[in-house]
């Protein structure tokens, strides 16, 4: 559509003018709706006026027709250039400085990314295998980065450096296979690299042999939280079985298995520091993801499919919070599979202590077992189906 039948249309013209409009609106809701306290009318908090998508739509459609507005001013200047018997702009030159400036902003762009975003990274990893990750993830994003660097400097120099220009010719260059090899095998080679190191990296982190698992921690995920399930003072877990899930008895523990009655619940996941922990992964509705970022833990929460993660924490979070210089600082544990509308709500502090520490706090802490009321079979019928979604969603809370 040209330019003149696009700024007569009264479509186009209707259509922005209801865009104006409703941002507008937008604006005036988002002002009036500012928390009471705070100044009122043009003087409201910047940051509720701002906060709309919608608005950064109407500034991205504003900033468009500005340019096509630009575009035809130079067009009718070129035109009016080439009336007079002049040489009109140099449309070539024009393209070639403007992919100059796009290669210098980008890549400022990027630095800007790694120097800023990159100092909100996460903290040196709190477990024994988090080095092997991160030398891993630190050897990918310095080989992708060489290689982000190179391709755009040469694709946007070459637009630069090789625009039209009337005192040379382009070189016509059909095929070459020498280039075609050394761009399929040098990629190969690197991907190759990388893969197999992962490869081994991932062995070296899930093998089961290495990493004894003297502390089993039971964890369980569903919508929308985690239960945790420690062992009494026998060491042992006792066998938990879905089909004796209630709502009393969410887990489905067996209580006809004498290692269930010292097993205890837990509302904050303690680890005593350089012990080998083994976490047993369960899920109960959909998939959840036990993800634990500052110990480099993540493993899949698949319904039907129980699976385990061993890993040792050597950093307590007292130590963490001085390498971190913040005394606030936690560890967390997070759901990372979205499962759900308040999957925002599966997230767990989890405490590094001292041995000592960890033994006076699991002696604080409740059995599941509660005698008698726990047996399957005095449980009334009712307390299951209908009641076990409120409980559960109590329980959250
Ligand atoms: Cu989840």
């Amino acid at each position: 559509m040209g330019f003149k039948k696009l700024i007569n249309s009264k479509k186009v013209l209707s259509l922005f003018a209801a865009l104006t409009l409703l941002g507008t609106n937008a604006l005036m809701a988002q002002d009036a709706a500012a928390p009471a306290g705070t100044a009122t009318g043009t003087t409201a908090a910047p940051e509720s006026v701002w906060a709309g998508p919608f608005y950064y739509i109407l500034i991205f459609l504003v900033a468009c027709f500005c340019i096509v507005i630009l575009g035809k001013i130079l067009k009718v200047y070129d035109l009016s250039l080439k009336m007079q018997g002049k040489k009109g702009l140099n449309w070539n030159g024009f393209m070639g400085i403007m992919c100059l400036i796009f290669l210098i902003a980008g890549m400022y762009g990027a630095y800007w990314s790694l120097t800023v975003q990159g100092s909100m990274s996460l903290p040196v990893a709190a477990s024994a295998h988090g080095g092997a990750i991160d030398d891993m993830f630190n050897l990918t994003t310095v080989l992708t980065l060489i290689v982000f660097v190179i391709t755009q400097i040469l694709l946007f120099g070459f637009a630069f450096f090789y625009r039209h220009s009337e005192k040379r010719k382009a070189y016509f260059l059909p095929h070459n296979n020498m280039i075609e090899k050394v761009w399929t095998i040098i990629p190969a080679i690197v991907l190759t690299v990388l893969v197999i190191f992962g490869f081994f990296t991932w062995q070296s982190v899930e093998n089961s042999t290495q990493v004894k698992g003297d502390l089993n921690i039971d964890i369980t995920g569903h919508q929308f939280a985690w239960e945790l399930r420690y062992p009494g003072p026998d060491g042992k877990l006792g066998n938990t079985d879905y089909t004796l899930s209630t709502g009393l008895n969410i887990l489905g523990i067996d209580y006809k298995d004498p290692n269930s009655h010292d097993d205890l619940k837990a509302d904050t996941l303690v680890l005593p520091v350089n012990t080998s922990i083994r976490l047993n992964i369960h899920a109960q509705d959909v998939i959840h993801s036990v993800y634990m970022p500052h110990f480099r833990v993540q493993q899949n929460a698949v319904p039907g499919l129980p699976t385990f993660f061993k890993f040792i924490p050597t950093m307590t979070t007292a130590q963490m919070r001085a390498e971190t210089d913040n005394p606030k600082f936690e560890y967390l544990l997070y759901c990372n599979k979205i499962c759900g509308g308040a999957h925002y709500n599966m997230q767990k502090v989890v405490r590094v202590v001292t041995k000592e520490e960890y033994q006076e706090w699991i002696a604080r802490q409740k059995p599941y077992y509660t005698g008698a009321s726990s047996q399957p079979s005095k449980i009334a019928a009712a307390s299951s189906a209908a009641t076990s979604s409120s409980t559960r969603l109590a329980s959250n809370n």
